[in-house]
């Protein structure tokens, strides 16, 4: 099968557009990775043509033999659907984990996303932590967000707790909550190792004054969690930006919202908070 027929392929390149449209991958910005079904492979393998063994930066063992279809360094998200062979590439993983090899796409030169190690490293925890059945890793510059690490304390609970009382279906979107990473020099092993340490626990974290991660099992539940975080994030700047909250949702009610959806929410992101009444400034 041609590798752009690949129902994988125009899934990853509709997700890419759909990230452009949204305005969250100005210029280069943002990454995407999908790990590869075996079966998925075995349909385009007349298709691929390997390259030379290059270091991956990291060891990622848990991952090895894999196949990964990635957005390319430097590359535009804007161009993933008008020129795809450009734009990605598929790598395979050595059976050490500490090399890659191209072995489609790229067509006129260039390299995996810089964010290669975040990626992989995030997709070896992920995969071990959900039995297989997470394959997506997303990385974007969502504005609110990104604004709300300038003004939040940079802390788990509180971005947590403050979406979650932003959108009564974020308790049920991210029961795990979301983790933050204070701001670091991007595309290495560090910020790789952080953000996985954190992707043990959570399937979003956040990237201060930079950007957001997302795990999923499939393009439209990280998509559906990436948008869901970023209109949590605009609603917040919104409400911060009259003057702060009035009302909010109790820490009860988001406990009883988590329980009547079957999930299960750590009991620090939906505690009592003591200060926070009517008429109160933010309570953070
Ligand atoms: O330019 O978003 O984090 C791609 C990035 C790096
Ligand atoms: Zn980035």
């Amino acid at each position: 099968m041609n590798v752009l027929k690949a129902p994988f392929v125009q899934g990853f390149i509709r997700m890419a557009d759909d990230g452009w449209q949204q305005g969250w991958h100005e210029r280069n910005g943002g990454n995407l990775s999908y790990r590869i079904r075996e079966e998925e492979i075995q349909e385009i393998r007349e298709s691929l043509h390997p390259g030379e063994w290059r270091e991956i930066g990291t060891e990622v063992p848990g991952l090895s033999g894999e196949y990964f279809l990635v957005t390319g360094s430097g590359k535009f998200f804007r161009n993933a659907s008008l020129d795809p062979e450009d734009a990605l590439t598929i790598v395979e993983i050595d059976e050490t984990g500490t090399q890659y090899r191209i072995v489609w796409g790229l067509v006129n030169g260039g390299r995996p996303t810089s964010e290669l190690p975040t990626h992989l490293m995030n997709h070896e925890v992920k995969k071990a932590a959900s039995h297989g059945r997470h394959r997506v890793i997303y990385h974007a510059h969502p504005t609110n967000i990104v604004a709300l690490t300038f003004v939040l304390p940079l802390d788990d609970v509180t971005f947590t707790r403050e979406l979650f009382e932003m959108e009564t279906e974020c308790p049920i979107v991210f029961p795990a909550g979301i983790g933050v990473v204070p701001w670091m020099i991007p595309g290495g092993r560090e910020i790789a190792v952080e953000t996985s340490k954190l992707m043990q626990e959570h399937d979003v974290a956040v990237w201060a004054h930079h950007g957001l991660f997302c795990s999923g099992e499939d393009f439209d539940l990280t998509f559906g969690l990436m948008h869901t975080v970023e209109k949590a994030a605009e609603i917040l700047v919104k409400v911060l930006s009259m003057g702060g909250k009035r009302q909010t949702i109790p820490g009860d009610g988001l406990r009883d919202v988590s329980r009547a959806f079957g999930v299960s929410v750590p009991e620090k992101y939906v505690l009592e908070k003591s200060k926070e009444k009517a008429g109160d400034s933010p309570a953070f």
